[in-house]
């Protein structure tokens, strides 16, 4: 008898999405044994809200942890991770006094080749990366270890195309959107369960001096004013459930706050997720060096349930 379901999966889904800032503070401050810097803590209510976050998704059940990071910068197009493991050290080019970590990762190659395969589809410009050499960017490895730091599953690694910095904001948003529905295809296809995680800072703006005890708090604050009213209007609309207009409202964004999400990983999780108009739930808030940083979860695996 001929097995008809040979060749097709489906049902795969995306389970959450997380907005997961990456500053290697946040690693400095916690103390783990891969990284060498030792620190006296500082950021708690960062390193708290991931604490809850990570209890959050400890009820969920997933297999893959999908990210998009700003730090690895692709010129030509989206790249993918195409290596099944990395392992190396990485230092922070801007912060070695704060981040030496040995990092060890296992990719999930088959759906990184899947979402490659649906973008390559839509039109987009991609490419598998295989150089055994490769060293994973920061941000990618600090929003990993905060979110889940057994490292116990495995990854999918997203370049940005800085879409922006090359073309327009508007040209970001168009490649995110076909970037973010090609991820949804590709994983609804492979039968997968995912939590998308979306590396990066709100507002941007950061100080351009580090004070000799870097985690002393006295220190620090949000760069100005009108960074933390930025900040306090995309907090209040994903937790509103307003996708669609944040989306409308990314290009001031990004250039009035200088955001981070001009990498386009806030786009694209937007995107993949459907555009929802569903509440985010902030786990925290927080500056780093000035910078704003929001630790947000969209509960997907619970929207079919409404
Ligand atoms: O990469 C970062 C960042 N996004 C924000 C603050 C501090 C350092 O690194
Ligand atoms: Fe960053």
């Amino acid at each position: 008898m001929r097995n008809l379901l040979v060749g097709y999966m489906g049902k795969g889904s995306i389970v959450a999405g997380c907005l997961a800032p990456h500053p290697p503070h946040l690693v400095y401050a916690e103390n783990p044994p891969q990284n060498e810097p030792v620190s006296e803590g500082g950021w708690e209510q960062l390193r708290w809200g991931y604490e809850s976050l990570r209890a959050s998704l400890e009820k969920v059940d997933y297999d893959v942890l999908v990210i998009l990071s700003p730090h690895w910068q692709t010129y030509v197009g989206t790249h993918f991770i195409g290596l099944e493991h990395c392992a190396s050290k990485s230092v922070d080019p801007v912060f070695p006094n704060l981040f030496r970590f040995d990092y060890d990762m296992n990719v999930d190659v088959e759906l990184s080749r899947a979402i490659h395969d649906e973008a390559q589809s839509a039109g987009m410009a991609v490419k598998m990366m295989e150089n055994p050499d490769f060293r994973v960017d920061y941000g990618t490895i600090v929003s990993l270890h905060m979110t889940r730091p057994a490292w116990d599953k495995p990854v999918v690694v997203i370049s940005s195309n800085r879409g922006m910095s090359y073309y327009s904001s508007e040209v970001m948003q168009e490649m995110m959107a076909e970037l973010g529905r090609a991820t949804a295809k590709a994983i609804e296809a492979s039968g997968k369960k995912c939590v998308l995680i979306a590396s990066n800072s709100l507002s941007h703006r950061h100080f351009t001096t580090e004070n000799d005890v870097p985690e002393d708090m006295s220190k620090e604050h949000i760069e100005s004013h009108a960074m933390h009213l930025w900040d306090m209007r995309i907090i209040e609309l994903m937790r509103a459930g307003k996708s669609q207009q944040i989306l409308d409202e990314m290009p001031e964004f990004c250039e009035q706050a200088i955001s981070e999400a001009d990498g386009g990983a806030f786009s694209w999780i937007l995107n993949a997720m459907g555009v929802p108009d569903h509440p985010a739930i902030l786990h925290g808030y927080g500056t780093i060096i000035g910078t704003g940083n929001a630790i947000m979860e969209w509960p997907c695996h619970r929207w079919g349930e409404q």
